[in-house]
């Protein structure tokens, strides 16, 4: 169905009014008509065919061919790679799935508003000119600015985290000064694998060569064959050619877990306590790789008493500049002190050792201090895994050959995230697991080529968790601590940020549904003057926006990403559907929009040279030209000189660690300086370890995790039809079940989790697979696909650790009941 138009050609709204009224163009979706409209036709023998280069970007950016046929994509296939060598051609359900997800009837199609005189969320509204939709948002923009300073207009860029949107979008709130609304997700991975190891290994699909060529893998809190699935078939090969044991930690038999050697079921919430037990068994049976430690690693360097940090050349040398310092040591050869960079053999274990005055332990000593704390009774007691298990594991860690962990989001979703992956880390210092340091080729996302070195910047990071006070009063405050660096004992007061919030823009990311503590972001959401939603489909945040603005998908505009080993230019394939627009050119018509056109100068092309024309590139003779003419290159892992961690070296102790975040929250560095174990902030039921049950566990007993699911990512590709046929299309939440049982609850039927932040009603599915004690809801439905409630309406906002401040989604006690089949008014 058309919108009216006048003679002019231009929208009447009162026209388009009607029509929308007719076409039932409510919360967003489009007619039967409309998608039918949308949907590719039938292929002629006239009909014009042609082969583009794209990809898939809902896990790991798997090279793809499009086959498009009159205008519209009509399939998807893996894509040859020249070069690679290892088999990397491969495509999940979900990148088949990219030619409906196109044309899927929740698309948004054109620039839209709320209809004047509705209330917010109440579905009326009208479409717009893209003038209109920039005009009024510029609008917007300069008077909050003017009136409540540049942060009160505060921008959101998550969801589409490619460099290919992230350039501008980045560009734009720093040039137009916003503050940044921080994810404040998956940090705690991020943080703990970049402080301890240097960077992400195997999850940016560079290492997977190294992968297949294991002994020993072991798979940590994460369901690769759901969530990266071109990652299993590297471990597999590892099974099959090398005879590869595989272990896999997890409270619940996962899908991966069908696979291990050994499975280790725990205590949701222990993991550090495991790791650290393991390593005090290695330690104790000398099984440790100390000539690996000694070179590559902290654990020789030598940490003063005083303050907790590393002796360095320059604290007993004048005039050392920074690119010459070194770090203490003892060195056995000597019997003296001496530097790590020259040292022949530097002693691990020694405690005491009294340098110029300054009294000094290695830091390899502090972590046997550290590991001393979890004999293996005690990790017994807390994780519940068997003694004969946990030595089972120690052994297999020994085993002879390659080995290495595969760290997952399943450790990273609690508060103390940063200590579980850390703890873990250790066990692969102390076996010399980690490779020699490589990265993934990096694109420039920062939204300035490497030469703009003078740029404005955004003003302030923020957090949904801070949304709340600062919409309520314009403040946040931090609470103080205690820190501690060596003996020194600091009192750090409470920091306030003052920061009135008044707008936000949301590129990508459906946060309403993906924050936790749904009803508290619903509830600073609607304190929001004015809210812009720019998405590729309807979703559960632009129901609540002012503005929604339609993005166009990849095979729509084209452009470069890095994954995987590979470098892809994927061609511009299509028309954009409608009136939808790339994210690069939002940008650009915005920043024009508010005079700051020197900066926006450029169109998508150009600009996307910034992006792949780094100086790494010019080294490896790599430019946009060439990929654009390549389509795919393989460009494997990067070697690095060095780790890329503070020193240079793995380190399982941190000195002086920063946030990954820096929201100017005080912190106690010592929470991190080395790894260690604390029960959850929530989902803790039982008494061990020293530490009481919470005593919520009584009202609410059951923990809840959401793992991901094969046919969706979060709530993208989750209102795609063909990917819809392919699961039971509705919420559910596996259970066991004996807890079921106990609780009247039949398999296949409704039931209501709840806790006192809210409630979700889903299918209930027995498994087996699932601990008692321990429910695992579907990840991602939306509210609108809910009977009632919501997954997140039952997770925590609240923050653990300042030093990694990170969402902990699987910290979180709830009950479950059947359900009654009533929705609550106050449920709705
Ligand atoms: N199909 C699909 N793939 C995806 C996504 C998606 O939504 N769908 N999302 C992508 C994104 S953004 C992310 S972050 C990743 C996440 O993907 P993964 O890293 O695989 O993480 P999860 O699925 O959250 O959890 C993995 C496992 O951790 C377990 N777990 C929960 N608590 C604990 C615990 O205390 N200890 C241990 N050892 N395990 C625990 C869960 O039972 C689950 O089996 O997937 C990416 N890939
Ligand atoms: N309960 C619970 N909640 C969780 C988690 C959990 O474990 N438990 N895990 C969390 C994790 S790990 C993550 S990463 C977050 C993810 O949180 P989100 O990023 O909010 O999740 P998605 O639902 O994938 O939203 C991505 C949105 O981006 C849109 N999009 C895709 N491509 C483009 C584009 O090119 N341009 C624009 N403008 N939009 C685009 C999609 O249509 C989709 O609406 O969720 C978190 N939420
Ligand atoms: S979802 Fe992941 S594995 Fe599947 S095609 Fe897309 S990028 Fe590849
Ligand atoms: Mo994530």
């Amino acid at each position: 169905m058309e919108p009216v138009q006048n003679t002019t050609g231009a929208l009447t709204r009162r026209g388009f009014l009607k029509t929308t009224a007719a076409a039932a163009l409510v919360a967003g979706g489009v007619s039967a008509a409309g998608f039918a409209a949308l949907t590719p036709k039938t292929a002629s023998a006239q009909s014009d065919e042609k082969i583009c280069t794209t990809y898939c970007n809902a896990c790991m950016g798997c090279p793809l061919e499009a086959v498009v046929r009159d205008g519209n994509v009509v399939l998807t296939r893996a894509k040859e790679i020249e070069g690679a060598p290892i088999d990397q051609k491969r495509m999940c359900a979900r990148g088949a799935s990219i030619p409906t997800l196109i044309v899927q009837e929740k698309r948004i199609q054109y620039p839209m508003k709320r209809a004047e005189g509705t209330e917010r969320g109440a579905g009326q509204w009208e479409r717009i000119s893209w003038d209109e939709a920039i005009d009024t948002i510029c609008t917007k923009i300069k008077e909050y600015q003017a009136e409540f300073g540049s942060g009160s207009v505060c921008s959101f860029t998550y969801g589409t985290t490619e460099p290919r949107n992230m350039y501008n979008l980045n560009r734009l709130e720093n040039v137009a000064q916003f503050s940044h609304q921080n994810r404040t997700t998956d940090f705690a991975l991020t943080q703990g694998t970049m402080y301890t190891a240097g960077g992400f290994y195997y999850q940016g699909g560079a290492d997977m060569d190294l992968v297949s060529q294991m002994s020993t893998f072991v798979v940590w809190g994460h369901n690769p064959i759901v969530s990266w699935p071109n990652a299993w078939h590297y471990i597999a090969d590892a099974i099959e050619n090398n005879d590869c044991k595989l272990i896999v930690v997890d409270p619940n038999k996962n899908t991966i877990g069908q696979k291990a050697d050994l499975f280790v079921s725990l205590q949701p919430g222990t993991d550090a306590a495991l790791a650290l037990g393991l390593a005090k068994i290695i330690e104790e049976e000398g099984k440790t790789d100390d000539a690996f430690m000694q070179q590559k690693s902290c654990a020789p360097f030598l940490v003063k008493e005083s303050d907790g940090r590393f002796l360095r050349k320059s604290d007993l040398e004048e005039g050392v500049a920074a690119d010459a310092d070194d770090f203490a040591v003892w060195d056995e050869a000597t019997n003296a002190m001496g530097y790590a960079s020259t040292a022949q053999n530097p002693v691990l274990r020694k405690k005491g050792i009294e340098v110029a005055g300054q009294r000094c332990n290695t830091a390899y000593s502090l972590l046997i201090d550290r590991i001393s704390e979890y004999p293996i009774e005690m990790v017994s007691e807390v994780t519940t895994v068997p003694e004969e298990t946990i030595r089972t594991f120690a052994d297999l860690l020994c085993r002879p050959g390659m080995a290495d962990i595969f760290q997952g989001y399943g450790i990273d979703h609690y508060g103390h995230g940063f200590n579980t992956i850390a703890a873990v880390s250790v066990l692969r210092i102390m076996r010399g697991m980690v490779p020699e340091p490589r990265m993934s080729y990096p694109l420039n996302s920062s939204g300035f080529d490497e030469t703009e070195t003078e740029h404005p910047a955004i003003v302030q990071s923020l957090g949904t968790f801070m949304f709340n006070d600062l919409l309520d009063t314009g403040e946040y405050t931090f609470p103080g601590v205690t820190a501690h660096m060596g003996e020194q004992v600091m009192e750090l007061p409470d920091v306030t940020v003052e920061q009135p919030l008044k707008m936000l823009i949301s590129f990508g990311a459906n946060i309403v549904n993906s924050a936790p503590d749904r009803n508290r972001t619903i509830e600073a959401y609607k304190k929001f003057d004015f809210l812009v939603t720019a998405n590729i489909e309807w979703c559960d945040t632009a129901d609540i926006s002012d503005i929604v603005l339609p993005a166009a998908t990849i095979q729509e505009v084209g452009g470069p990403i890095g994954m995987n080993g590979c470098l892809v230019w994927a061609d511009k394939a299509i028309e954009p559907k409608f009136e939808a627009k790339s994210d690069y050119d939002m940008a650009n018509l915005i920043g024009r929009g508010l005079g700051l056109d020197e900066w926006f100068q450029e169109e998508f092309d150009e600009g996307m040279k910034h992006v792949v024309n780094t100086a790494m590139g010019a080294a490896m003779g790599i430019d946009a030209d060439k990929l654009k003419e390549a389509g795919v290159m393989y460009v494997g892992a990067v070697p690095m000189p060095a780790y890329m961690t503070m020193t240079g070296k793995l380190q399982f102790y941190q000195e002086n660690p920063g946030p990954i975040e820096n929201y100017g929250q005080p912190m106690d560095p010592a929470s991190i300086a080395l790894p260690h174990w604390e029960p959850p902030m929530e989902a803790w039921p039982v008494t061990a370890g020293g530490f009481d049950t919470n005593p919520l566990a009584e009202k609410y007993p059951l923990i809840v995790t959401a793992g991901t699911r094969r046919f969706r990512v979060h709530s993208y590709y989750g209102q795609n039809p063909l990917l819809r046929e392919m699961e039971i299309n509705e919420p559910c939440v596996r259970i066991n079940s004996v807890d079921a049982e106990a609780r009247g609850i039949e398999d296949g039927s409704y039931v209501r989790l709840f806790n006192d932040r809210g409630h979700a009603v889903a299918k209930a599915t027995f498994s087996a697979g699932i601990r008692p004690g321990c429910l695992d809801i579907d990840r991602g439905w939306q509210r609108s696909q809910y009977i009632s409630g919501c997954n997140n309406d039952l997770t925590s906002k609240q923050i653990v650790d300042w030093t990694c401040p990170t969402y902990s989604y699987h910290d979180c006690l709830v009950e479950i009941e059947p359900w009654d089949g009533v929705v609550a008014e106050s449920q709705e």
